[in-house]
């Protein structure tokens, strides 16, 4: 039961627990203007076990105003680079000094395992808050010689976008939170975010962090509400200069048309359905844990996940037997048990939708290698599962399922230039891997593909210094790295008469 859960929850997180549930904006923890709560559901047993204020479109205008007053007329604006620059940097290292707590949370919200929370999630997330903090005092124009030769001195001025909306989506909801917070803040803007329904927690303990770190009020607010009014409400509105969108493919595109009103800067991060490509002459000991781990991490919950398998077929049954057998020697169990290795999906709707892709996988003739089953009969867990003999045209194979499914089908001799077209024939482009002992055919392939991250015997490579983001309908823009700073920017063009 739940209490099974929160029994093991360390003492600060129980305490945030009592404490958590308001919106936070311009400084000050308040309740939804409709005075509404939604209910926090735990993925391990399915129950109910905290209550959080639903924001709407009133509480996006007040978060609003907010971060605007605070762009515009605050001491925000007037910080100097390297203040900025100092006041990021706080906010990583109280992440870290909360570390365990923040895993726990994201664990107790999401489901993911703990120990993976807190040696991913929140690792990656209070580097990247120092890493970013670097660039606030290295974002600079450019002097320009005009191609004329007019006698003018022109430069040019890198400046904040301004006031920026976020929406982030619940699968890393804290690492998702912080990839737009940190460049963001270290770029000088200031922020309304909003989180996913299913995971609204740890943003309001980074809220809490952001104060204790000394930010001015209304540089960073969070409204908790859902996507449809809260979300939409902020897409839409007109005092926003930039919306942040990590999500589906399809409210990304909703973000799109809602931001029209004013053309705010847009950049989104969508879905993916990533090929994984092995070559017979893969070193296959190393190559079937990356696979596993390339697909079933988070459950599958992840953007970046390598859902599709492309394997030579010489080598198939080995590297099919070997992930199945990784797979299934992953521990199942509560987030928040420091031995899980696979979670519970996040919600009853994933669960389903998920159950409802490997029934249709079968259906349209493909082969259910492992896995498939329900774990237990509370909470969303999901065997990690193979569907093998799969073909280009199967929904299974063209259609992000976002849950522990790997669909995987073998290529012969004759095909070993044209699997890379088959891998690339997707509407997604968020990330590919390939493995190979050649090293002339990885850089190759590496080169073919498109994909905005490309790993060779590995599939997952994100750090907070690396570009990150799709071709195609994964998205638009790149986050990590000066790309994210150029996101949350804007050139201004100066001349001046000599
Ligand atoms: O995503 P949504 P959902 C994919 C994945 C998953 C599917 C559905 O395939 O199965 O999306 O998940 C907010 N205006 N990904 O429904 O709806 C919403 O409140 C403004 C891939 O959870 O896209 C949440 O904060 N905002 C993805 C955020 O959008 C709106 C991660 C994401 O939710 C809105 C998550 C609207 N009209 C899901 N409607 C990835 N790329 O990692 C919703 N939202």
């Amino acid at each position: 039961s739940v209490n099974d859960t929160l029994a093991l929850l360390g003492a600060d997180a129980t305490a945030f627990l009592a404490r958590a549930g308001k919106l936070y904006i311009n400084g000050a923890w308040v309740e939804a203007a409709s005075g509404r709560h939604f209910e926090v559901i735990d993925p391990a047993s399915g129950e109910v076990f905290a209550h959080v204020a639903e924001g709407g479109t009133a509480d996006i205008d007040l978060a609003v105003e907010a971060a605007r007053a605070a762009f515009d007329h605050g001491p925000w604006s007037s910080l100097s680079p390297m203040e900025r620059s100092k006041l990021v940097w706080r906010l990583g290292d109280l992440i870290e000094k909360h570390a365990d707590e923040i895993a726990q949370l994201e664990a107790l919200d999401n489901g993911k395992p703990v120990s993976d929370a807190r040696a991913g999630d929140v690792t990656f997330s209070y580097e990247l808050f120092r890493y970013m903090a670097g660039w606030a005092t290295k974002i600079t124009g450019e002097t320009i010689p005009l191609s004329s030769g007019a006698p003018v001195h022109a430069y040019t001025l890198r400046e904040p976008v301004g006031v920026c909306g976020q929406i982030v989506p619940w699968n890393f909801s804290f690492m998702m939170t912080c990839w737009k917070v940190a460049p963001a803040l270290a770029a000088g803007c200031t922020i309304v975010l909003k989180p996913a329904e299913q995971t609204p927690l740890t943003a309001l303990r980074l809220a809490e962090l952001v104060e204790e770190a000394g930010f001015p009020k209304g540089v960073f607010n969070v409204v908790n509400g859902p996507g449809e009014t809260a979300g939409a409400a902020l897409a839409a509105h007109p005092k926003v200069d930039k919306i942040a969108f990590t999500g589906s493919t399809e409210v990304g595109k909703l973000i799109l048309d809602a931001a029209k009103g004013n053309l705010k800067k847009v950049s989104l991060e969508l879905g993916g359905k990533s090929p994984m490509i092995v070559f017979e002459d893969a070193d296959l000991e190393a190559a079937i844990p990356a696979l596993a781990y390339g697909c079933f991490y988070n459950m599958g919950q992840t953007c970046t996940a390598g859902t599709r398998l492309y394997v030579h077929e010489r080598i198939a049954d080995r590297v099919l037997k070997g992930v199945a057998e990784f797979a299934s020697g992953m521990k199942i169990g509560a987030g928040l048990d420091p031995a899980t290795q696979i979670g519970p999906l996040v919600s009853a709707e994933q669960f389903e939708r998920v159950a409802a892709y490997v029934a249709e996988g079968q259906r349209e003739g493909a082969t259910l290698y492992c896995g498939g089953n329900r774990v237990g009969d509370k909470g969303y867990f999901l065997e990690p599962t193979i569907l093998s003999d799969t073909t280009a045209e199967m929904r299974v194979v063209r259609e992000e399922i976002f849950g522990p499914v790997l669909v995987a089908r073998s290529f012969g001799d004759d095909e070993l230039d044209s699997i890379v077209d088959e891998a690339n024939a997707s509407i997604y482009g968020l990330a590919a891997s390939v493995f190979t002992r050649d090293v002339s055919r990885a850089h190759k392939v590496a080169k073919r593909l498109k994909a905005g991250t490309i790993g060779v015997n590995t599939h997952h490579v994100i750090d907070p210094a690396l570009p990150f983001g799709g071709f195609r309908q994964s998205g638009w823009g790149r986050e990590q790295g000066y790309e994210a700073i150029l996101l949350y920017t804007e050139v201004k063009s100066v001349g001046i008469q000599l």
